[in-house]
């Protein structure tokens, strides 16, 4: 059985997502855990098999899965009649891969280092900075509406999920600006945030 252990309005929020999006909410068990947060609230927790007590983090029987990207391509290739990864042999596997892998290594790190206002020639040199990311994923979007075309995938809910955190750093483009709306609009973000809610109140 496949296990999710998860913190409400945390980093793990986008796999329940995902979750929903792809129809398999019941072929997962969610198991809510507290997270050190950053404010230096919540803790820990002992029920969290996350080697670092970090979420998200899947297991599947003895085997797991941590970072979200690696937890995107795993469930995404273990559920491919979802509809929402590009599977090995998908003209579009490389493109997909290519994403999750550029959201996990650069864009997240460069956003983190972006708002504590960190710079060095070194991080420059291996991630490059906030406007290459922008560029990046303004060219993707120039003439389509969804990173990988005409529909919505795994890899635009990965990568417009920071923004819906924290909307202040939303580029200024237009089309990013747009993608970023179409994203949030999805239904299932407001089942997501439904469930999250039952969840907390319980
Ligand atoms: N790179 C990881 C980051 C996971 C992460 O940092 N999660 C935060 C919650 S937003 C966490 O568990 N923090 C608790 C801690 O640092 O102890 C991913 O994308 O899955």
């Amino acid at each position: 059985m496949l296990t999710l252990f998860h913190a409400p309005n945390s980093r793990s929020t986008s796999i329940l997502l995902l979750i929903e999006e792809m129809g398999i909410t019941d072929r997962i068990d969610v198991v809510d855990v507290t997270v050190m947060r950053q404010d230096g609230s919540g803790g820990p927790d002992e029920r969290n098999p996350h080697p670092e007590k970090k979420v998200p983090y899947l297991t599947n029987g003895d085997d797991h899965v941590r970072e979200r990207g690696a937890i995107v391509a795993y469930l995404t290739d273990m559920f491919p009649e979802a509809g929402l990864g590009r599977p090995v042999g998908h003209p579009q596997r490389g493109k997909f891969l290519s994403w999750l892998f550029y959201y996990q290594g650069v864009m997240e790190p460069v956003l983190v280092l972006d708002w504590a206002k960190i710079e060095h020639p070194a991080l420059h040199a291996t991630f490059r900075d906030l406007d290459a990311v922008v560029s990046c994923l303004a060219n993707a979007l120039e003439d389509q509406p969804y990173l990988l075309g005409e529909d919505y995938s795994a890899v635009d809910l990965l990568l417009s999920s920071p923004f819906q955190w924290l909307p202040d750093a939303t580029p200024r483009q237009p089309s990013i600006q747009a993608w970023i709306k179409r994203c949030a609009n999805r239904p299932a973000l407001t089942a997501d945030m439904e469930r999250e809610s039952a969840r907390l109140q319980k």
